[in-house]
């Protein structure tokens, strides 16, 4: 019966559908054979292994993100700046990346290792553009991808042909039109507009400019909360972030590492990238690989597209320092800013060679520059440092805003305007970019997390932190408003070329590298100005583990230097709360020479700058920094009684917390401190002293609560020979005794301990 019945489908019509129907299958299984077939039996493998790999790290991502929303509301991660992408914020796309980047990163790239050995097949895989990577892939990445591209495809010309880097000059030209008459409305802009309309919106489109507008017209959108006194008066039109993406070449989509995308090489490649390493401290081997204008998937927030900047925003001149810079790092740097920055406002990019030794850095580099004519090359004649370097580059500047990179970066769409727009807004504002992360080993480009903004801890480290959450509440700020900044990392940032001399610069007598950033930073708030990240304005970067260029000195007294320099002339009191986290050693000024200061001290009398008390207050609230390690009463458990000051000598006293005489700091310097004076160890008759406090004597200071946990509560000479303070026991007298765990008369408490 069912024979006879699937006969009777088959009859006539039905027979040729079915037929269509079993050849379609066998076509299909076939293509499908043939694809299997194409794409070797090892890498599929890998590419599933891939897959699974991604998920299983998705659920852990987002299991652990929901633990520490509850535990730790503030994670701040000192470390590495590549954090977790808030997933509630954050574009569905982007957490597939920031998850394969946190896995790896946050780890201490150990995982990212792991990884490429679990992928690596026969042939290079170029990441997400295989099928099976499609598929993890959600719908969004692709289109945004896609965009991008269709953007670079109306630029692209035949193969060979290189496109003039004026590109662009028809809009340039147009916007000074604009300045010049800032009332003009879209209608009146384009004067082609009504002549050929396909045309200007293929201009437009080009430029990723869509539509302009005028600023008293349409108030709302724009962005422009803060600064707004100082652009009053201004009536210059609006228009939306440029979206330029341009490329040398028509865009090869299967190029290695192209569209950001992660690339793994195979073993055999191994030796070579070992090889080559060294010669940047990443992976040289793959980057000179990779197209020297890539495109890299826009991680702006999805709202910075829609953002109004104003028409007659300030130029800028790019500054790039290098010393002994990869080829093709330098290159993608420097085409990165050409492609993708505005040509009206790009006055010129200034490369500053630090006096490097590779020869290719040479003519071949003047050569292939030669033909960027916005492109100038500055040659120091000895190794100057970065900081130096950077002056040079300010010094020959001709643009109205100084931009300052490093040599390794890839600057993405959208990136220069909305940095401008600050310098524009409120020439005090300097602007940084979000800095996202270049991989060191596979050379993918990889978001990092909102909301984030660069801080300091003790002793002056760099990290990046979560902003508080009552911040963002009070502020409502939302994932494309500006971060106000403590600090800034150091290597990307605008800055108003007036207001950086009027600032009087960095400290020249910064050396090499390290701790200009905290100088700059510093100097920035407490002397009028602001730090801020743009989060519409995003800069890839290469994070290595080690500079691959030589230090002149040692580079760990170098950086030490650099810090002190900055203490001394920016902190204040709060300096000794930087010497006090390991830094004693510096104040010996026979062991450390930190050159004049006069200047600089000079300086900011002379700018009137706010002091560091007011910086943490108001600038950096959430860091708490108490001015002494410990204070109060000094109880000594065995006698059960008080240290206290009296005509100049140290006694006994039964303890009473309203009597000052008794009262003491134990401080970053280590001293135990009434007013100037402190406790200190005369090593001869093993007796003590009250001297008047001095940092650089290191006879005055006294471990207590060191790590030695038997001795925690003794106070412990840091001199001669780690004696202990100890009460005799008739209570007259202090004395120094060789340190005992056990004896209860060395052992000290203080009321307040602010640090453990
Ligand atoms: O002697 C030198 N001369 C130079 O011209 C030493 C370095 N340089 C160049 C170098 O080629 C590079 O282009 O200066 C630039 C910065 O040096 P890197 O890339 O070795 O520094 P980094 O990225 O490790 O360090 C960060 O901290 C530095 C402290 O002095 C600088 O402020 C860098 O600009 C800064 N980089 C960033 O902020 C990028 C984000 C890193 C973070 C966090
Ligand atoms: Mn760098």
């Amino acid at each position: 019966m069912q024979m006879l019945k699937v006969r009777r489908y088959l009859r006539g019509s039905g027979r040729v559908l079915a037929f269509v129907f079993v050849a379609s299958v066998i076509w299909l299984l076939f293509d499908m054979a043939a694809l299997r077939i194409s794409i070797n039996d090892v890498n599929s493998q890998l590419l599933r292994e891939r897959v699974i790999r991604e998920k299983e790290v998705m659920m852990l991502m987002m299991m652990k993100q929901r633990q520490s929303r509850v535990t730790q509301p503030m994670k701040e991660g000192l470390d590495h700046p590549v954090q977790k992408v808030d997933l509630a914020v954050t574009h569905s796309w982007k957490k597939q990346r920031s998850n394969k980047l946190a896995q790896a990163y946050r780890r201490g790239g150990k995982d990212l290792e792991l990884n490429s050995n679990q992928k690596r097949g026969d042939k290079v895989i170029i990441g997400d553009n295989s099928e099976s990577n499609n598929k993890v892939r959600p719908k969004k990445e692709a289109v945004n991808l896609d965009l991008n591209e269709a953007v670079a495809r109306k630029t692209q010309h035949p193969p060979g042909v290189q496109v003039n880097t004026n590109q662009g000059v028809k809009v340039a030209s147009q916007l000074q039109v604009e300045e010049a008459h800032p009332a003009r409305t879209v209608s009146h802009q384009n004067p082609n507009k009504n002549v050929n309309k396909k045309e200007e919106s293929v201009e437009a489109k080009r430029v990723g400019m869509t539509e302009r507008t005028n600023l008293n017209a349409k108030k709302e959108p724009l962005n422009l909360r803060a600064g707004q006194n100082s652009t009053a008066g201004r009536k210059a039109g609006v228009h939306k972030v440029l979206h330029l993406d341009m490329t040398q070449a028509p865009r090869d989509a299967k190029a290695v590492g192209q569209f950001g995308q992660a690339v793994f090489l195979s073993r055999s490649d191994d030796a070579e990238v070992k090889k080559r390493w060294d010669e940047g401290h990443f992976n040289v081997y793959l980057s000179d690989q990779i197209p020297v204008d890539r495109a890299i998937p826009d991680t702006r927030p999805e709202s910075c597209a829609q953002n109004l900047v104003h028409d007659d925003l300030p130029s800028t001149s790019v500054i790039f320092c290098f010393v002994d810079e990869v080829w093709s790092t330098l290159l993608r740097s420097v085409h990165s800013v050409l492609n993708r920055s505005p040509p009206h406002l790009l006055k010129e990019i200034i490369l500053v060679d630090d006096f490097s030794t590779r020869d290719y850095l040479k003519e071949p580099l003047d050569k292939y520059m030669s033909q960027f004519p916005k492109v100038r090359i500055v040659r120091l004649k000895e190794r100057q440092g970065l900081i130096r370097a950077r002056l040079a580059g300010a010094a020959v500047a001709k643009g109205d805003v100084l931009t300052f990179l490093d040599s390794h970066v890839e600057c993405n769409v959208g990136w220069l305007e909305p940095l401008l727009e600050q310098v524009y807004l409120d020439r005090r504002k300097v602007p940084c970019p979000v800095i996202e992360v270049i991989s060191d080993k596979d050379m993918s480009y990889m978001l990092v997390d909102n909301f984030q903004r660069g801080i300091f801890k003790w002793p002056l480290v760099f990290g990046w932190s979560a902003v508080p959450e009552d911040v963002i509440r009070k502020n409502n700020l939302t994932v494309s408003d500006p971060i106000k900044c403590p600090v800034m990392a150091g290597g990307l940032f605008s800055i108003d070329k007036n207001y950086f001399f009027e600032l009087g610069t960095y400290d020249p007598g910064l050396d090499v590298w390290g701790g200009e950033n905290m100088e700059i930073s510093f100097k920035i708030w407490m002397c009028g100005g602001e730090i801020e990240i743009i989060p519409c304005s995003r800069v890839g970067h290469i994070f290595r583990g080690q500079n691959p260029y030589k230090f002149p000195k040692d580079r760990q007294k170098t950086v030490e230097r650099n810090l002190a320099r900055v203490a001394e002339v920016w902190l204040d009191e709060y300096k000794d709360v930087f010497y006090g986290h390991g830094y004693h050693h510096l104040l010996d000024k026979k062991l450390m020479d930190i050159g004049n200061l006069t200047e600089q001290i000079e300086l900011r009398k002379r700018l009137k700058c706010k002091s560091f008390k007011w910086y943490l207050e108001n600038v950096y609230p959430d860091i708490n920094t108490p001015l002494a390690k410990a204070e109060g009463l000094v109880f000594n458990r065995g006698l059960r009684k008080c240290l206290a000051l009296q005509k100049g000598s140290l006694s006994f006293e039964t303890c009473d917390l309203t009597k000052q005489n008794q009262h003491f700091n134990y401080t970053w310097m280590r001293h135990i401190r009434q007013q100037d004076l402190c406790v200190g160890s005369q090593t001869k008759e093993h007796g003590l002293a009250l001297l008047s406090c001095d940092n650089t004597k290191p006879d005055l200071r006294w471990l207590h609560k060191a790590s030695n946990l038997a001795l925690a509560e003794h106070l412990i000479t840091e001199f001669s020979n780690h004696m202990c303070l100890e009460a005799e026991p008739r209570g007259v007298i202090t004395r120094l005794s060789p340190c005992d765990s056990n004896s209860v008369f060395q052992k000290w408490q203080f009321t307040h301990y602010h640090v453990q």
